[in-house]
C-alpha cells in the first residue's frame, strides 16, 4: 500500500496491454507488492501469463513474471477491472500514410471507462503524438459525464490523467525500467504528483514532472534525435562509397574531435520505435519538421541502396552464392520484426539473385517468409565455406569474433563495419 502526497491510496493497478512495455511494468509493480491485473485482448496471452509464463523474449522477464504470478500479485484478464491506477500500454502503430493510428488507445480508454471511479488515476504510457493524453481525457469524460476530469476541474478533478512515456531499450528493459529517469506529464499538477507516487514505487532514476504535451513531445524528440544522427551516419557511408573513402576510418578519426560523436552507419533503421516515432512529429507539424522527415527518408532508403550494391557485386559470379550474416534488427537480439537485414535478405531471394544463405545465431528456425523462398538457415562457418558473396547485415558478437582470413577471396559488403 502506497500513500501519495495527496493521500491517494494505491493498492491495485490495472495495466491495459501486456506487450513489451505493459508486461514488464505490470510484473515490476507486482514485485513491489502492489496487486496488479493485466488486461489483454489476446486470450492466448492472458492464459500464458496466468500460467506464470511469458509470450515475449526479454532477458529475466520470465523469472519476474513467474515470481509475481506465483505470489498471487499478478494475474491477467480479458477485461479491465476496478483499480486505483490504470496504465495504458497499447500499440500506437503507423498507418500506410505515415500517420499515427490511435485506435488501440481509443479502444483501451473506452474499455476502462466503465470501471473508473472518483480518485482514479489514468496513465498513458504508449508513445503518442502531442495532444493524445488530452484526447484520452476527453473520451473518458464523454463516457463518464458524472465524473469530473482535469480539463474541467484542474487539480480538483475526480479523475487524474497523465502521460509517462516508456523509454526502455529492448534487451535491457528490466534494468532500464528501474534505472532510467522518468518523465511525468500530468494534465494538472495533482495528476503529475499522483503519477509520480506510483513511479516512485519502482523507479530509481529521477522523476521529472512536466505537462502532458511536453512529455509526449519529449519521447518523440528522443527517438527523432537518434534517427537524425543515424541518418547522418548513413548518408556519410553513401558519400564515402562515392568518394572511395573508408567510412569507418573517417568516423573513427572525426570522433577524436572533442565535440563530435558520429553514430554508426548500418543497412537501415529497424525496430518499432525509432523508425516510427519521428513520423508522429512530421504528421503533427508537416511544414516545420523538415529535417526530421528527411532523416526518416534517408534511413528508409538505406536498405534499397545496400540491396543495389549486393546485386551489383553478385553480378560478378556466374552462380552467385550470397551469405547474409544477421537477420535481427540490431546486434545480439533475436527480434526480426521491422528488420532491414530481414527485408534485404528476403528481397534478394525474391529477385532470384542467386542462392541465399542466412546466418542468424539467435534463432533456431527461419521465418516462413524466408524459408518459403528457398533461403536456408546455416551457421557462419558453413556459409563462409560456400558463399562467394558475403553481406554483413548485423554486428552480432559471433560475427565480430570471426577470423579476418575467413573472408579472403570473397566479395564482402560490410554494412556494419564489423571488419573495419
Ligand atoms: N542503429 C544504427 N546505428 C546506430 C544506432 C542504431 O544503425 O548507431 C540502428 C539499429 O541497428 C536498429 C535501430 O537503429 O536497427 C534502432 O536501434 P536502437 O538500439 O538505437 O534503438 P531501439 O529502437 O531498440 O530503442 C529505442 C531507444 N531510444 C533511444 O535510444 C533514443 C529506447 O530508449 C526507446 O525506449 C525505444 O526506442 C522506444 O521504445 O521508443
Amino acid at each position: 500500500r502506497v500513500l501519495t502526497k495527496r493521500a491517494m491510496i494505491i493498492n491495485k493497478v490495472c495495466v491495459v496491454g501486456l506487450g513489451y512495455i505493459g508486461l514488464p511494468t505490470a510484473a515490476v509493480l507486482a514485485s513491489r507488492g502492489l496487486e496488479v491485473v493485466g488486461v489483454d485482448v489476446s486470450a492466448r496471452t492472458v492464459d500464458t501469463i496466468n500460467r506464470g509464463e511469458v509470450h515475449i523474449v526479454e532477458p529475466d522477464l520470465d523469472m519476474v513474471v513467474r515470481g509475481a504470478v506465483h505470489a498471487g500479485r499478478l494475474r491477467a484478464s480479458s477485461e479491465p477491472e476496478s483499480a486505483d491506477v490504470f496504465i495504458l500500454a497499447v500499440p500506437t502503430p503507423l498507418t500506410e500514410a505515415n500517420t499515427p493510428d490511435l485506435s488501440y488507445v481509443e479502444a483501451a480508454a473506452r474499455s476502462l471507462a466503465p470501471v473508473l471511479a472518483k480518485d482514479s488515476l489514468v496513465i498513458l504510457e504508449s508513445t503518442s503524438p502531442v495532444g493524445t493524453t488530452e484526447m484520452v481525457a476527453r473520451l473518458l469524460a464523454e463516457e463518464r459525464p458524472e465524473l469530473s476530469f482535469p480539463q474541467q476541474a484542474g487539480s480538483n478533478a475526480d479523475v487524474k490523467v497523465a502521460h509517462c512515456p516508456e523509454r526502455v531499450l529492448p534487451g535491457r528493459v528490466l534494468h532500464e525500467i528501474v534505472e532510467n529517469d522518468r518523465i511525468i506529464g500530468g494534465l494538472s499538477d495533482a495528476c503529475s504528483e499522483a503519477a509520480e507516487s506510483l513511479y516512485k514505487t519502482f523507479v530509481r532514476g529521477d522523476c521529472l514532472l512536466t505537462s502532458a504535451r511536453t512529455a509526449e513531445l519529449s519521447k518523440l524528440t528522443e527517438n527523432s534525435y537518434r534517427d537524425l544522427n543515424i541518418a547522418f551516419a548513413n548518408e556519410l557511408s553513401v558519400i564515402c562509397d562515392t568518394l572511395k573513402v573508408n567510412v569507418w576510418e573517417l568516423i573513427k578519426l572525426s570522433n577524436r574531435h572533442p565535440r563530435v560523436d558520429i553514430l554508426t552507419p548500418g543497412p537501415g533503421v529497424g525496430g518499432h520505435c525509432i523508425a516510427v516515432d519521428p513520423w508522429f512529429v512530421v504528421s503533427s507539424a508537416p511544414d516545420q519538421a523538415r529535417l526530421i522527415r528527411l532523416a526518416r527518408e534517408t534511413n528508409d532508403g538505406k536498405p534499397q541502396y545496400v540491396l543495389d550494391r549486393i546485386v551489383h557485386a553478385a553480378d560478378e559470379f556466374k552462380r552467385p552464392v550470397i551469405a547474409c550474416l544477421g537477420l535481427a534488427f540490431k546486434a545480439d537480439i533475436d527480434d526480426l520484426r521491422e528488420s532491414p537485414a530481414l527485408s534485404i535478405t528476403k528481397e534478394l531471394a525474391l529477385r532470384g539473385v542467386g542462392e541465399v544463405l542466412a546466418v542468424e545465431p539467435n534463432i533456431a528456425e527461419l521465418p516462413e517468409e524466408l524459408s518459403s523462398l528457398g533461403v536456408t538457415l546455416t551457421d557462419e562457418s558453413d556459409a563462409l565455406d560456400r558463399a562467394n558473396t558475403v553481406v554483413i547485415l548485423v554486428d552480432h558478437k559471433q560475427f565480430r569474433q570471426l577470423p579476418r582470413d575467413s573472408f579472403t577471396s570473397k566479395v564482402v559488403i560490410d554494412t556494419r563495419g564489423v571488419l573495419a
